[in-house]
C-alpha cells in the first residue's frame, strides 16, 4: 500500500540527509528552522542555521530573543517547498544544512555575551561551515562579523538591510544595536567603501564611507537597479548580508523593536535580494524579528522568507546537484500523470 503523505513526522530530529527536502504538516511537529535536522556535527555540512536570542541591547522595544523561535516556527509553513520563488534551483540540495540551534550566554552576565556569540560562531566557522543566524537584536551582528573578518583574514563587503545606519558613534565596549558598524567600519572589520546599506529612512550625518540607497532610492531607482549597483559596489569580496526586519515597512513587519514607517514592502526586499544573486555570500542573519509586537505572524513569516532567500543566495556559488534533475523530471511526470508530487512525502534521500 502507498504511504499515506506527511507519515513521518519529526524531521528536526529525525531526518538523516542533510540535504534534500522533508515535507511534514506545517501546522504540527518539532521545530527547526525549515525542517533541518538540529545537529552539532558539521561535518560536511555548508550552512549551519543558528539562533541568537539576545536583545539586551536594544534603545526601544526588546522582545527579540523570541525572533529565532518564531522565525523557525513561520518556517514550518514555507519547508515543504524545495525551492523559493523565483530561484530555478532546489536550495537544500545544492547546500547540506542543519539547524544548530541556539547560542547560549548567561544573561545575568550581558557583558561577557558578544564574547560567547564570536566564541561560537568562530568555532563553526573553523569547521568550514558558514553561519545563517536568526536573531536577536541588530547587535548580535557585530561579534559574528568579528568571527568573520578574523576568518577571511579582511575586511568583510557589508550588505546591510535597514531602516537605521546603525553607525552612531559612541565608546568602545559598548553593546548598543545602533553603532555596530561605526566600530565595524573603524576597526576594519568591513570595508565601508565595498559596503551598502539599503532602505535607511532615519538622519544620520556621518555615513563613514558607506554608500547608501535610502528608501526612497529604492522607490525612484527601482529594485533592479540598485541591486545591480549593489553588486558592482561589493564586487568580488566576501560579503556579509544582514538583514533588519525593520527595513521593511511597519506595515510589513509591525513586531520589530524600533518601526520606521515609510520602508520597503515584502515585494521589494525579495526583488533585492533576488537581484544581489552573483554575490559572494560568507555569512547572513535576518534580525529584529520581535513577536511581542507581532500581528498575525507578518513579521516572522517575513523573517523565514528572507532567511530561505538568503541561503539560496548563499547557495548560489555551490555547484548543480545532480539530484536537482531527477526532482525536475518526477515533478513534470507527477504533473503529466496529473499526480500530486505531495505524495513524494517524507524524507527525500
Ligand atoms: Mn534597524
Amino acid at each position: 500500500m502507498q504511504k499515506p503523505p506527511f507519515a513521518n513526522p519529526d524531521f528536526a530530529f529525525r531526518r538523516k540527509n542533510p540535504r534534500g527536502l522533508a515535507a511534514e504538516v506545517a501546522y504540527a511537529g518539532a521545530l527547526s528552522f525549515l525542517r533541518r535536522k538540529y545537529s552539532k556535527d558539521l561535518a560536511d555540512i555548508d550552512l549551519a542555521v543558528i539562533g541568537v536570542p539576545f536583545d539586551l541591547a536594544t534603545t526601544n522595544r526588546s522582545g527579540t530573543r523570541l525572533g529565532p523561535r518564531a522565525i523557525r516556527a513561520a518556517s514550518s509553513m514555507i519547508a515543504c517547498w524545495s525551492r523559493i520563488y523565483p530561484w530555478d534551483f532546489d536550495t537544500f540540495l545544492r547546500i547540506a544544512a542543519v539547524d544548530w540551534g541556539d547560542i547560549s550566554f548567561d544573561f545575568g552576565q550581558p557583558g561577557t555575551a558578544p564574547e560567547s556569540i564570536r566564541a561560537a560562531v568562530a568555532e563553526i566557522l573553523a569547521t568550514n561551515t558558514a553561519t545563517l543566524a536568526l536573531g536577536g537584536d541588530h547587535f548580535i551582528t557585530y561579534p559574528i562579523l568579528q568571527a568573520y573578518a578574523e576568518k577571511h583574514g579582511k575586511p568583510l563587503s557589508l550588505i546591510h538591510f535597514d531602516a537605521h545606519s546603525d553607525t552612531w558613534r559612541d565608546p568602545d565596549g559598548r553593546i548598543d544595536h545602533g553603532t555596530m558598524f561605526f566600530h565595524a567600519a573603524r576597526k576594519g572589520i568591513v570595508a565601508p567603501e565595498r559596503s551598502v546599506q539599503i532602505g535607511l529612512r532615519t538622519y544620520n550625518p556621518e555615513t563613514h564611507g558607506f554608500n547608501i540607497f535610502d528608501a526612497g532610492a529604492v522607490r525612484s531607482m527601482g529594485t533592479a537597479t540598485v541591486a545591480e549597483r549593489a553588486r558592482e559596489i561589493v564586487g568580488d569580496n566576501p560579503c556579509y548580508i544582514t538583514f533588519d526586519i525593520d527595513c521593511l515597512d511597519p506595515a510589513y513587519a509591525p513586531g520589530t523593536g524600533t518601526p520606521e514607517p515609510g520602508g520597503l514592502t515584502t515585494t521589494e526586499a525579495r526583488e533585492l535580494l533576488f537581484g544581489l544573486r552573483g554575490v559572494h555570500v560568507a555569512g547572513m542573519d535576518v534580525v529584529e524579528v520581535s513577536p511581542p509586537y507581532d500581528h498575525g505572524e507578518i513579521t516572522a513569516l517575513a523573517g523565514a522568507t528572507i532567511a530561505f532567500m538568503l541561503a539560496s543566495l548563499f547557495a548560489e556559488r555551490f555547484p548543480r546537484h545532480p539530484r536537482e534533475d531527477a526532482r525536475a523530471a518526477k515533478l513534470s511526470e507527477a504533473a503529466a500523470d496529473g499526480g500530486d508530487p505531495f505524495t513524494e512525502s517524507g524524507e527525500d534521500t
